[in-house]
């Protein structure tokens, strides 16, 4: 008997159950935790130069679309001085590289998964799914937890690129598996402009730099350790930016603009500089901020965004400025994760274009003009845990998959605007709530004007300790089932993630159905990732050959020159993509089929790894 995908997903989903193997997972943590790279091993602060992933070349343009090859794949990489860690990376490393795009461009992101079938060390089938997050991508490509690709398949991901200018990040999505792939490297930024922020006098090109801030902690064999506090969050002593530790920027005395993104599973950051002198806030997770905001410190929790203008001209040449983070509560410290890194200015300037940063920054008031007053109908999500679980309204992931994928927790109709009041009522813990699909304004958090940094447009919501937050937003763009989770991402995997439909919901025949509309492909049906224009039309200079480099008559957006590549080895595509035997996972399935049926019927409110059995 064939399964559908959707059988096959939901008994994979109980079937790793039975691999979980949790006291040897439990077993192998400890070891891991005692054989900790104790702190006099790891590097001091400020003595790693600083860098940049390496802005990723296309395969190809055609027309208006720009296609992109990204291998996910396991390699040992050198983080800590001397010593080799295995991570998991897009094309090997991590962060992934930057992809650099601009709005009216689409963009196909080809996502190979040539990861292990089993996790090293905590023996989980392997899958992923990818999300590219800030982007109003349809049901199917925006990587729906449960849309998973396996090892040795492909999806092909579709990015119609038509909001603003702002900061995106890919990363793994897949389902109850979500922190652990991310922690072991499958994060990076996607950089989008449009002519109106290019146009802006804020920093570009080179002074226009990603900050992608995340923690690790190390054995001493180099490999990550991995241990997700009894579901509360894996948490690391060493903080990286941009895959370095502590890393020292030699900066020009001028302005330059920063986008911080936080990759962290499980920390939350409050950043400043110990200078005094002021973060300028210049963008959200959204794009560029109504009018720019110094503030003296910017809270960042996992997934936001913030594009944050330091004016080193302030400083004399020789000056080394520390940014320091000031842990939020709850928060898992170390005597090392106080500092992120520093900045030692020059005495010399390149180049004083673009050095500005002006008081009217985005016109666009789609999102940040919202009132109470255009909402039609206010939404209480409550964020909790019960019944051993991390919960949305008494809800979690596994009642979707129960349901079939039907079950929603919100159905606006196409271009509703509504309110939704986020709530967390308990003093342990913070959720950082991601709405998939649209940009929200936040309204106040506990009857009190959102912080100065929050004041533009945003994908997620800090809420803290004891808040309730109030966000409004249009849920414009697409139609379809969208997940609103925690991105706590071990939060999530235990299972707080829910989803939302925009629109009518489907019966059955939704082209764009998050699972079956575009599934992953097995490897040996892969072909060009570009498609090949016909001979008349692919004159001189036309390019699907993959070197890159735009061809005759396809218009190519001007943007600002990336930031300077690392000499960094990407891994070689053929290379590294294995044959795997077709069908491979539907036999793995079906062998598994009356055990996982029994344990889908028996264990229905039970997740697939509990706290009880995990640790
Ligand atoms: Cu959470």
């Amino acid at each position: 008997m064939e399964l559908s995908r959707r059988e096959l997903l939901k008994i994979g989903l109980f079937s790793t159950a039975a691999l979980a193997l949790p006291a040897e997972r439990v077993a192998r943590t400890q070891l891991a935790i005692d054989n900790r790279l104790p702190q006099s091993a790891l590097p001091a602060p400020f003595t790693i130069p600083f860098a940049t992933p390496p802005v990723l070349a296309p395969a190809g343009r055609v027309g208006d679309t720009d296609y992109y090859n990204l291998v996910q794949q396991q390699r040992p990489v050198e983080i800590i001085p001397g010593l080799q860690t295995e991570i998991w990376g897009y094309n090997g490393i991590t962060p992934g590289p930057t992809v650099v795009t601009a709005k009216g461009r689409k963009v196909v992101m080809r996502q190979i998964c040539s990861l292990p079938d089993v996790h090293p060390q905590l023996r989980y089938n392997v899958w992923t799914s990818t999300h590219l997050h800030g982007s109003a991508s349809l049901p199917q490509y925006d990587g729906y937890a449960s849309d998973v690709t396996t090892p040795g398949s492909f999806k092909d991901y579709r990015y119609p690129n038509t909001q603003d200018a702002r900061t995106l990040w890919y990363h793994d999505h897949g389902v109850h598996i979500t922190a652990e792939n991310a922690y072991m490297g499958l994060a990076a930024q996607y950089i989008m402009h449009d002519p109106h922020e290019l146009l802006l006098p804020i920093p570009h090109g080179p002074y226009d730099l990603p900050l992608i801030l995340k923690d690790a902690m190390f054995a001493q064999d180099g490999q990550l350790v991995i241990d997700d506090n009894s579901e509360s969050g894996i948490f690391g002593d060493v903080i990286l930016v941009n895959g370095r530790p502590w890393p020292l920027m030699q900066v020009e005395p001028r302005k330059y603009r920063f986008r911080v993104l936080n990759a962290s599973v499980a920390r939350s950051y409050d950043l400043s500089l110990d200078s005094g002198e002021p973060l300028t806030v210049i963008g959200t997770d959204g794009g560029l901020m109504p009018h720019p905001v110094p503030c003296d410190h910017v809270r960042i929790g996992m997934a936001e965004r913030y594009e944050v203008v330091i004016d080193f001209s302030a400083y004399s040449p020789g000056q080394r400025v520390v940014m320091r983070n000031a842990s939020p509560d709850n928060n898992r410290d170390f005597d090392t994760t106080n500092v992120v890194m520093a900045f030692q200015v020059g005495d010399h300037v390149s180049s004083l274009a673009f050095n500005e940063i002006p008081e009217d920054l985005n016109p666009n008031m789609g999102t940040m003009g919202l009132t109470p007053a255009d909402a039609v109908r206010t939404r209480r999500l409550r964020f909790e845990r019960g019944n051993s679980q991390w919960q949305i309204n008494d809800s979690t992931w596994e009642d979707v998959v129960n349901s079939d994928y039907t079950f929603s927790i919100a159905n606006p109709g196409v271009n509703d605007v509504e309110i939704w009041e986020l709530e967390n009522r308990s003093g342990g813990w913070f959720h950082p709530v991601h709405i998939h699909l649209v940009d929200f304004k936040i309204l106040d958090r506990n009857g009190q004007p959102p912080e100065p940094y929050e004041q533009g447009p945003k994908d997620v919501a800090y809420v803290g300790e004891n808040e309730t937050v109030r966000v409004i937003m249009r849920f414009e763009h697409q139609q379809g089932r969208y997940m609103i989770h925690c991105h706590n991402l071990t939060h999530e995997d235990h299972d707080m993630m829910t989803q939302f439909q925009v629109g009518p919901v489907g019966r059955g025949d939704d082209p764009n159905d998050p699972i079956d509309g575009d599934p992953c492909k097995d490897l040996r049906d892969i072909t060009d990732l570009v498609p090949r224009l016909p001979e008349d039309n692919s004159g001189p200079g036309s390019n699907s050959s993959g070197s890159g480099s735009s061809g005759a008559g396809v218009s190519v957006p001007n943007v600002p020159a990336a930031a300077p590549q690392q000499p960094r080895v990407l891994g070689s595509i053929k290379k590294s993509v294995p044959k795997k035997k077709k069908r491979k996972i539907k036999v793995k399935a079906k062998k598994r089929k009356v055990k996982a049926k029994k344990k889908v019927k028996a264990k229905r409110r039970t997740p697939r790894r509990r706290s009880s059995g995990r640790r």
